[in-house]
């Protein structure tokens, strides 16, 4: 037989490549040649998408982010250049499964959950919409961390993705960078200032190609690694102090060996502020060198670069290009601060005070005494300017500043970023609003044309065609190809809801997406699930305010009622939860320990008869969020009203189906307006409501009223579903009657009573398949092409 042109190139890139033949060969090996293969013509097209934005002479767009939340690049690649069927046939020549080889591909888990995750979506989109752009962020040796579930309890294990080596990266020895820390300041002769740190390390760039839909463009996320400056110091080693010898090695290692594993709240360690300058500082100075060697003059840095902050991650970006202009391009600190002004766009993602990022300014002046001082100086100036505008009293020049004097002083570092950039946005419409209120009021009345919103968005490539091929079928089928590359097309399908046929033929997809993922729970946990019950999913990072603990106390407020009316016709559930905990977050761990413990006692009790299942998926990440979307029938997105900043799994469970039981939270009111009130089912206070209530609120009172409510949490507190340890969670349960911060007593009631409501829908098959194909149609706009041309045309100005 003869062999198909790109089975014979794939066979010898293993030769030639991988080193190995055809029967030598591992399954990563296939793996690795088939996708070295397919980077030579991503590679063409990456040079060509350089070679045109350099002639042309375009602005360029940066995303500077600590996070970016790739997941697995081959089919992503596979998809968007239209290359899948062809690929597939060639492996097969060769007796290879491409699904096989898909799934051993790791997971490129460089962020902790959303924030990341958008990053990556928006990176994608970027390429897709052909807009030069870079990602700039850091290669971190293990991202987050593996979870395991141990009799219960989550337990964190290294993420090693990078074991077998990477096939997408491309090492660029040549863009390096010196970063260094500490040292002194000196003033020169000249009326210079020089920044002398004490150490230093190179930041070495590696690149890795990020194809867009159709394979229009290939763009770069660039990611730093380190290189010890002087890898092994052989005076040391000869006078015998081995592992002196190799002590600058081992901090530049430190630096980029792991990701904070902390979502929405900031690590505070000096390793932290390492991370940030390090990459800030590495990609401030490739910007630079990039605009001097196309276009010669700094002055026109804003013409040809728009540099957008992912969170004040990198917002110390700021500062090092202030200090570039000014000690290294001779630019006047006034002209320096218009041109890094014009520069920058901020975009902020969480209210949560305790998430907002500020530096003990002992430890900045330590590691960066040079930007101290400017940010002294920047400060002088946004405080004289704040003096000078009527109605800014004292209390609020003590907002404003950089400098946090309440206690130990601290560098603020939202303030930063704000001063420092032309645009600050929010990402959904409620978060901007609260934005304005709340965090940034000072500073909002002193630049009221700075705050605008921009919806976050999700690429509809991974979260619709490419999780979800029999969806994406049966909408090409029913409303034609267009809305593969134009998202907002899919509002077409909206006739088809009150079309029967189209309906079964939904609900059969739905079903068999299904039965895959209860195949797979099936042989990973083994637990058996009924596909035709309810699929309701609640995956997200665990964190009180977005209230799993609630879900919970629902789940077993439903068990007791079951069990106390057997004869009543409820709708089989199954109740999935799924995310990881910070490590040193206990009362996370503790929900997740919960979630097992509830799990184990409902799915052996044989008075239930399998009208209620729970499960706790172990690992949540990227993958598995590939498999649960495309199955879910109920999305559940109950944070604290005026808590979460947007949400994107909202956007992933909607777009693929799942009918949302939610809050007035985030982005879910941007879905209620696009899908319609009558196929979303809205409970619970509104973030109005939630403020009104903080100053007088009474949650024992609350719980002492409802019976349903007091009996499951005598049950969870008692031990019930802890016999082991019957205290286990008496503190977690106890501190709702007299703190409850997160309003879990105030929406009980409305949250339970939704799921009755959602109990109703469901018994009519014919109302849910319309409202879920509903909820499709009216996804559209969630896509992140969107979320980017609103960023392209409003803050970065490029076509
Ligand atoms: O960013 C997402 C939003 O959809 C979510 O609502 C929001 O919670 C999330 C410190 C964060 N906010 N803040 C973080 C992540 C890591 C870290 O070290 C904060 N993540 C969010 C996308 O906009």
């Amino acid at each position: 037989m003869t062999q198909s042109p790109l089975a014979a190139q794939i066979v010898d890139t293993l030769k030639h490549r991988i080193g190995k033949d055809e029967r030598a060969a591992h399954p990563h090996d296939w793996l690795a040649a088939t996708i070295l293969t397919l980077r030579n013509d991503i590679i063409d097209r990456w040079m060509e998408s350089t070679r045109a934005a350099h002639a042309a002479g375009a602005k360029r767009v940066y995303y500077l982010s600590l996070e970016f939340l790739i997941g697995r690049l081959l089919r992503d690649a596979l998809a968007n250049l239209g290359r899948d069927s062809e690929v597939r046939d060639a492996l097969e020549e060769l007796g290879i499964d491409l699904a096989e080889i898909e799934a051993i591909e790791p997971d490129a888990a460089l962020g902790n959950g959303g924030l990341g995750r958008l990053a990556a979506c928006f990176m994608e989109s970027l390429a897709s919409l052909d807009l030069p752009a870079y990602g700039y962020g850091i290669r971190y040796v293990n991202g987050m961390f593996r979870q395991r579930i141990d009799d219960g309890w989550q337990v964190e294990l290294p993420e090693t993705w990078l074991a077998h080596g990477n096939p997408w990266e491309f090492e660029r020895r040549e863009s390096a960078y010196l970063v260094g820390f500490g040292g002194e300041v000196v003033s020169r002769d000249n009326g210079r200032v020089h920044w002398k740190p004490a150490e230093g390390l190179e930041a070495m760039a590696v690149d890795t190609p990020v194809v867009g839909w159709r394979g229009r463009r290939v763009n770069t996320l660039r990611l730093w690694t380190t290189r010890a400056f002087d890898p092994i110091r052989l005076d040391r080693f000869n006078a015998g102090d081995h592992q002196g010898a190799l002590a600058g090695q081992v901090a530049a290692e430190t630096l980029v060996r792991v990701l904070y594993p902390a979502d929405s709240t900031p690590a505070g360690q000096e390793l932290r502020l390492r991370q940030e300058y390090f990459f800030s500082s590495a990609s401030i100075q490739d910007i630079v060198r990039r605009h001097m060697q196309y276009f010669g003059d700094i002055t026109t840095l804003p013409e040809k670069a728009a540099i957008q902050l992912n969170d004040t991650h990198p917002a110390v970006a700021v500062a090092e290009l202030m200090r570039l202009l000014i000690d290294h391009h001779d630019v006047a600190f006034d002209e320096a601060w218009d041109i890094a002004r014009a520069t920058f766009g901020y975009t902020n993602h969480t209210l949560l005070p305790e998430a907002l990022e500020s530096w003990p300014l002992p430890l900045f002046e330590r590691l960066l005494p040079r930007h101290m001082q400017l940010v002294y100086a920047i400060n002088a100036r946004l405080l004289k300017e704040a003096r000078e505008t009527p109605g800014i009293d004292d209390r609020a020049i003590a907002a404003i500043s950089l400098i946090d004097e309440g206690g130990e002083r601290r560098v603020r570092m939202a303030n930063l970023a704000f001063a420092g950039a032309h645009s600050i946005n929010g990402v959904a419409a409620l978060h901007t609003e609260l934005m304005k209120k709340t965090v940034f009021a000072d500073l909002h009345c002193l630049y009221p044309e700075r705050i605008n919103n921009k919806t976050n968005g999700i690429t509809p490539r991974r979260w619709l065609h490419e999780c979800n091929p029999g969806l994406t079928a049966l909408i090409a089928d029913g409303i034609g190809p267009a809305f593969k590359d134009d998202a907002a097309k899919l509002s077409r399908l909206a006739p088809l809801a009150d079309d029967p046929s189209f309906r079964e033929r939904f609900a059969a997809v739905k079903r068999a997406n299904k039965v895959a993922l209860a195949d797979y729970i099936r042989a990973e946990m083994g637990l058996s699930l009924d596909p035709d019950a309810l699929f309701d999913v609640q995956v997200k990072r665990i964190h009180e305010y977005k209230r799993q603990l609630l879900n919970l106390i629902e789940t077993v407020a439903l068990y007791d009622q079951i069990r106390s009316h057997p004869e009543r016709e409820w709708v089989p559930r199954v109740k999935l939860f799924a995310g990881k905990a910070a490590p040193s977050y206990w009362n996370a761990k503790l929900i997740i320990k919960l979630a097992n413990d509830i799990a184990r006692r409902i799915n052996g009790d044989p008075a239930v008869q399998g009208l209620l299942k729970v499960a706790f998926l172990p690992n949540y990440n990227v993958s598995l969020a590939e498999r649960i979307m495309p199955a879910a029938d109920l999305s559940e997105q109950i944070s604290t009203a005026g808590m979460e900043a947007s949400g994107t799994g909202n956007m992933k469970l909607a777009l693929n189906g799942a009918l949302t039981i939610g809050t007035l939270d985030g982005a879910n009111i941007e879905i209620k307006e696009r899908v319609g009130d009558e196929n979303i089912v809205i409970f619970g206070l509104t973030a109005e409501q939630v403020a009104e209530r903080g100053r007088n609120y009474h949650p024992r009172e609350m719980i002492e009223r409802c019976p349903a409510l007091a009996q499951a949490l005598s049950a969870i507190a008692s031990g019930v579903f802890s016999p082991d340890d019957p205290s286990r969670y008496a503190g977690l349960v106890g501190e709702l009657y007299d703190h409850d911060r997160f309003f879990l007593a105030a929406d009980f009631e409305s949250y339970a009573a939704a799921q009755r409501e959602v109990d109703r829908r469901w018994r009519d098959p014919a109302g849910w398949g319309a409202a879920a194909i509903r909820n499709v149609a009216g996804m559209g706009w969630f896509s992140s092409d969107r979320t980017i041309r609103e960023y392209a045309r409003d803050i970065w100005h490029v076509a």
